[in-house]
């Protein structure tokens, strides 16, 4: 299979909000520190590595994060801070390029395949981008290096905190075989287990399947499968995405099957949908909001409602308009809302254009 090579650093910061915390309360270095809700039914939005160690980990209720690591200090939630960090940041990124896309506050793939700056080393780029992190912001970032956005994510996770990993052209090969399957991109909990069922632990056990039986088996996931298994994803650094939507779903161990479990699960996925939009940086406002059951015979039904915001009522209310409909055991649950097309201000600075 021909890939398109190019240059792609992914720069993900570490522990983002609580090592902002550390930075601006030194005393807590070294202590298990955690960012997130406090009230009986909150999560954590992220922890420290010390905190991790006793298997705490982002998007853990409050309560069993305490019980774990009695000692764990959680600080509230100071969005503006961590947005103004995220700005700080991103600045850094358009020194060495403008082909920057964010993907949260925290994280960007840049594509440096045409950067004048160190004779075009993206290796010693993704060393200054780190360097110049912590100078100016005394955080610290990890990065991965590779020819294609989805090797890059991977090798910005492979050494964190503060790692730097890269993977040659020549490397590929190599290093896919032995990648777990459930890192490929729309890999969840549930594909995982399925592929491990089928006997597919690693990339070299998915690259023994065609790309037509992969397809007949998982459908569109199968041929995103049959590409990263051999190292491949076409996808460009687009600085200018638009996303649509964002949604959050759960595929859940036991099907649900009472109103007091779905009205829990709507919560969880809210306080979830919550944090995404909080981290996202989308600044054009909401259009809809939405919610898909998939029930356990696999029958699909969603609910949309014209909306301003992700709001709780309505997305119970969604649910019952939707669940009415079938009634089964639900397998899976998504909530989600919808952008609209174009920012407020630009329809008026648009319109000012006009007018002189
Ligand atoms: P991540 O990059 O996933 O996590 P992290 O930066 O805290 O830790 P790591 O070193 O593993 O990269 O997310 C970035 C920030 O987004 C994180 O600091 C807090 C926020 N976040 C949530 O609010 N809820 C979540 O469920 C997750 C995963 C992240
Ligand atoms: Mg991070």
């Amino acid at each position: 299979m021909q890939a398109t090579l190019q240059k792609i650093i992914h720069v993900d910061m570490d522990c983002f909000y609580a090592a902002i915390e550390i930075r601006d309360n030194p005393s807590l270095a070294g202590k298990p520190v955690a960012v997130g809700g406090l009230s009986p039914r909150s999560v954590l939005c992220t922890c420290n590595y010390e905190a991790r160690k006793y298997g705490v980990h982002s998007a853990m209720p409050t309560t069993k994060a305490y019980r774990l690591c009695p000692d764990l200090i959680v600080l509230p939630v100071e969005m503006a801070k961590y947005k103004a960090a995220s700005q700080r940041i991103q600045q850094i990124f358009h020194e060495f390029t403008d082909l920057v896309e964010p993907l949260s506050l925290d994280e960007a793939y840049l594509d440096v395949t045409d950067s004048p700056h160190f004779n075009g080393s993206a290796t010693l780029i993704a060393k200054a981008i780190q360097a110049r992190i912590f100078a100016v912001e005394n955080l610290t970032a990890s990065a991965g290096v590779a020819p294609n956005k989805f090797l890059a994510k991977i090798a910005s996770a492979w050494q964190k905190p503060n790692g730097l990993f890269v993977i040659r052209p020549h490397e590929i090969a190599e290093f896919i075989k032995v990648l777990p399957v459930e890192k490929l991109h729309g890999v969840g909990r549930v594909t995982a287990q399925k592929l491990h069922a089928l006997g597919f632990k690693t990339c070299a056990d998915l690259q023994t399947q065609s790309l037509i039986k992969l397809t007949n088996r998982f459908g569109k996931l199968g041929q995103t499968l049959y590409e990263q298994c051999h190292g491949v994803d076409h996808r460009i650094v687009n600085p200018h995405r638009e996303r649509k939507s964002v949604s959050v779903e759960n595929t859940f161990n036991y099907d649900l099957k009472n109103p007091a479990e779905h009205e829990q699960a709507i919560i969880e996925l809210h306080q979830k949908l919550a944090y995404r939009l909080q981290t996202i940086n989308e600044v054009r406002p909401i259009k809809n909001q939405f919610v898909k059951i998939k029930f356990n015979d696999f029958t699909t039904v969603s609910a949309e409602t014209k909306s301003g915001e992700s709001n709780l009522d309505s997305y119970q209310k969604l649910f019952l308009e939707a669940y009415t409909k079938i009634r089964k055991p639900i397998r899976l649950l998504g909530l989600g809302v919808s952008f609209s097309k174009a920012l407020l201000t630009n329809d008026f600075q648009q319109q000012e254009l006009f007018v002189n």
